[in-house]
C-alpha cells in the first residue's frame, strides 16, 4: 500500500494536503520514526515531541529557500523523512547511512549541521544578516529546545540579533526536559510562562482568534493581522526585553493551530520568539511516562533475544554500581570517596545520566550540581570551588569540553586550581556522528601547561587514577573511552603515575593509550604466533610522560597507539621529548591515531577498523614496519 509519506518527495508535495491528510501525515512519520529507531537505535522521545512542528514548518516555510535551522539536531528526523530522505531512512545511524543529525553534505534541506547545542540562533543572525546584505528575502527560523536555551551562546546570540533587529524567528520548542528534567532559573521561568493564568487565556484567545482569521483570512490586511498576534505577545518579558517579539506559549501538538500561528508569523517584521509547549515522546506511552530513558534508545536487540520489538531505552536506571564500563568504574569510585570526603563535589553539564553520576547525585543530593548544557560555566564553577578548598569534579564528554577550554586555560589551569576533570567518550563514540567522537582532548590539553593528563586502560587504573587525582593539589584529567572497563593485566601492584610494560618482547613495541592496550595485545598475540616479539606499555600518563620509560624503548621501533588526533596527540609528544633530549628515536617511530578527517558515524568497532586501531590494523601496522626495516637493513 502507498503511504502518504511515500508520495513525497520534497516538502513542496504537502502544501497541497487537507488538513485530514497532514494529520494523517503526522501518525505516519511517528510509525516510522519508532519503527525505524527501534530498529537502529537513536533518538526517540526528541523526535517525536516535534513532529507536528516539523510539518507545520513545512507547511508554512519554503524550505530550502527558507533556512531552518535545528538546535542539537537530534529531533531533526521527521525533517529527514519530509525532504526526501523517506527511501533511505532505513538506514539511519548506519555506516553510510542517514546521519541522525542535520548534516550539509546530505542534503540541501540542511543547510547548517549541528549535534552541539545552542548554536541555531548564532546560525540563524548570521543566515539573517547575509541575506539582508545580499539582498534576498527569504525566512531564517531556528528551532531550539529549553534545554539548549540554558546554554549560555544561545543568549549571545538573542542580544545580538536583538539588538540588530533582524526579521528572523526563533522557535522554542519547550518539554521542560533537556535529557533529564531541564534545570536551572531559566527551566523556571518557562514554567511560569506555561503555567501562570495569562497563558491559559491567551491560548484560548488564539484558538477563537485563529477560528476568526479561518473566517476572514482573504479580506484581513497584514498590519491587522500583526495587530491581533501581538495581542499575545506577553508585555515585558525576557525576549521582549532582548528586543524580540514574544508569542506564546502555543500547544505545539495542535497542529491547525500551528499552521495558522506559523502563518501570521511569517508575516511579522523583525526578531520574534515564538514559545511552544511539546510533550517529549509524544505517541508513544512509554516515552511519555519516561522521556529520559527514551531520549536515546539502543537498538533492536538480536532476534530471539529478550524484549526483541520493544525499544530498548539506553538506561532506564542509574547506572548500577559495578565496573562494566569506564563510566560507571568512574562513577562508582567517586561515589566511594564521595562518602570519605565531604569537599568533593560532582559537576555535570546537562548529562548526569551519560556521565554516570545519578549515583553521585542520589547519595549526595547538596554536593552535586546540573548546571544545564553549560559547560563553560560548569568549569569556572568549579575553578571557584576549588579556589575556596573544595574537591570539584567536573565530569564532561570529551567532544563538549571543547566548549570549555578557554576555562579550563584561564579559570583553572593558570591559577593551578585542584580541579579533576572526568572526560567521557574520548575517542569514538559510534553511531551518533562526527561531532560527538572525542577526537582532540589529548592535543588541546596537553597544550595547557599544569595540567597533568591521565588515561586509565581499565577498571582499576580509573579508580587508582581518581583516588590519586583527588591527593593532588592541583588540576588533573582523566580521559576515558566509551566502552567496557575490562581489567587489563594484573591487579596486584600498580603505580599509575607511571608506564607499565604489560608484554616483553623485543622486536618492536606498542605503546598505548588507554583501552587500546587491548587491541595492542590481540595484535602482539597475532604477531607472536608468527615468531615476532611485539611488546606492549602502557604509557597511562600523557602529560607529564613518563621519560625514563621514553628512554629505555628509544632504541626499538615504537609504534604509539591512541584514540586522539594524530595532530598535537601523545605520539606527537614521544617525538617531540626525543627531539628536545636529543635523541632519536629510533630505529623507528610509528603513531598510529584518527588521521587528519572527521570520522562518520559507524559503530564504535567499524570506526576503529576505519582508522586502522583495531587488533588487525595494528597487526598489518607491525608488519609494515618491520618490512620497512628489514628492507633499509638489507639495502
Ligand atoms: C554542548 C552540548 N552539551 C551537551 C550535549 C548533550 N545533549 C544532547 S541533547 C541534550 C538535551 C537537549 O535538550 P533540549 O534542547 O531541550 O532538546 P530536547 O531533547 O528536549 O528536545 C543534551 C544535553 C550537547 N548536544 N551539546
Amino acid at each position: 500500500m502507498t503511504t502518504l509519506l511515500d508520495s513525497i518527495k520534497s516538502p513542496e508535495d504537502i502544501k497541497a494536503f487537507s488538513m485530514e491528510q497532514l494529520e494523517a501525515l503526522v501518525l505516519e512519520l511517528r510509525g516510522r520514526i519508532i519503527e525505524t529507531v527501534t530498529r537502529n537505535g537513536g533518538h526517540l522521545s526528541s523526535p517525536l515531541g516535534v513532529i507536528e512542528l516539523t510539518v507545520a514548518l513545512h507547511r508554512v516555510f519554503d524550505v530550502p529557500k527558507d533556512k531552518l535551522i535545528w538546535d542539537v539536531g537530534h529531533q531533526c528526523y521527521a525533517h529527514k523523512l519530509l525532504t526526501g530522505r523517506a527511501d533511505r531512512f532505513d538506514s539511519l545511524r548506519k555506516k553510510d547511512g542517514i546521519s541522525g543529525y542535520p548534516k550539509m553534505s546530505e542534503s540541501v534541506y540542511d543547510c547548517f549541521g549541528t549535534g552541539h547545542s545552542s548554536t541555531s540562533i548564532s546560525a540563524a543572525v548570521g543566515m539573517a544578516i547575509a541575506r539582508d546584505r545580499l539582498g534576498f528575502s527569504h525566512h531564517v527560523v531556528s528551532l531550539i529546545g529549553d534545554g539548549a536555551m540554558t546554554g549560555g551562546m544561545a543568549f549571545e546570540a538573542l542580544n545580538h540579533a536583538g539588538h540588530l533587529g533582524l526579521n528572523m524567528l526563533v522557535i522554542l520548542n519547550d518539554n521542560e526536559m533537556s535529557i533529564s528534567r531541564n534545570v536551572g532559573a531559566l527551566a523556571r521561568y518557562f514554567n511560569r510562562l506555561i503555567t501562570a493564568k495569562p497563558y491559559k487565556r491567551a491560548k484560548q484567545d488564539v484558538g477563537s482568534y485563529v477560528k476568526t482569521l479561518v473566517g476572514n483570512r482573504m479580506t484581513r490586511a497584514i498590519q491587522d493581522i500583526e495587530k491581533s498576534v501581538k495581542g499575545f505577545i506577553t508585555k515585558g518579558g525576557l525576549f521582549q526585553e532582548l528586543g524580540f517579539n514574544y508569542i506564546g506559549p502555543v500547544d505545539g501538538h495542535d497542529l491547525p493551530l500551528l499552521i495558522e500561528v506559523l502563518s501570521r508569523v511569517k508575516e511579522m517584521q523583525g526578531p520574534i520568539f515564538l514559545h511552544c509547549t511539546t510533550e517529549k515522546g509524544k505517541g508513544l506511552k512509554a516515552a511519555e511516562e519516561d522521556p529520559q530513558a527514551y531520549h536515546g534508545v539502543k537498538a533492536l536487540p538480536a532476534k530471539g533475544d529478550a524484549g526483541e520489538g520493544d525499544p530498548v531505552p539506553a538506561k532506564v536506571e542509574p547506572p548500577p554500581l559495578r565496573s562494566a564500563t569506564f563510566t560507571e568504574a568512574f562513577a562508582e569510585a567517586l561515589v566511594a570517596h564521595g562518602r570519605k570526603d565531604s569537599r568533593i563535589i560532582a559537576i555535570t553539564a546537562a548529562m548526569p545520566t551519560g556521565t554516570g553520576l545519578t549515583c553521585f547525585e542520589r547519595e549526595f543530593p547538596d554536593r552535586f550540581f546540573d548546571v544545564g548544557i553549560c559547560e563553560q560555566h560548569a568549569v569556572t564553577l568549579a575553578a571557584g570551588l576549588a579556589a575556596e578548598g573544595l574537591k570539584p569534579v567536573v565530569a564532561i564528554y570529551s567532544t563538549f569540553l571543547q566548549r570549555g577550554y578557554d576555562q579550563i586555560v584561564h579559570d583553572v589551569c593558570l591559577q593551578g586550581l585542584p580541579v579533576v576533570f572526568a572526560i567521557d567518550r574520548a575517542g569514538m563514540v559510534g553511531e551518533d556522528s562526527p561531532t560527538q567522537n572525542g577526537a582532540f582532548d589529548l592535543s588541546f590539553l596537553r597544550a595547557t601547561p599544569n595540567l597533568r593528563l591521565l588515561a586509565p586502560r581499565d577498571d582499576i587504573d580509573t579508580a587508582l587514577m581518581l583516588e590519586w587525582a583527588l591527593s593532588l593539589r592541583e588540576p588533573v584529567a582523566l580521559r576515558y573511552a566509551r566502552d567496557a572497563a575490562t581489567t587489563i593485566g594484573s591487579a596486584a601492584i600498580r603505580d599509575v603515575a607511571h608506564a607499565e610494560t604489560l608484554r616483553e618482547g623485543d622486536d618492536l613495541v606498542f605503546l598505548t593509550v588507554g583501552p587500546c592496550a587491548a587491541a595492542a595485545l590481540a595484535a602482539a598475540e597475532r604477531l607472536a604466533c608468527e615468531g615476532t616479539a611485539a611488546a606492549v606499555v602502557d604509557a597511562r600518563s600523557v602529560k607529564p610522560l613518563d621519560t625514563a620509560m621514553l628512554d629505555a624503548l628509544r632504541h626499538k621501533p615504537i609504534i604509539t597507539v591512541e584514540e586522539n588526533a594524530l595532530a598535537g596527540g601523545f605520539g606527537s609528544a614521544a617525538l617531540e621529548y626525543f627531539e628536545q633530549s636529543e635523541q632519536t628515536p629510533g630505529p623507528v617511530l610509528c603513531r598510529m591515531g584518527f588521521d587528519d578527517v572527521f570520522y562518520e558515524h559507524a559503530t564504535r568497532r567499524e570506526q576503529l577498523a576505519m582508522c586502522n586501531l583495531d587488533a588487525d590494523g595494528l597487526y598489518d601496522c607491525a608488519k609494515h614496519m618491520l618490512a620497512r626495516l628489514q628492507e633499509t637493513y638489507t639495502k
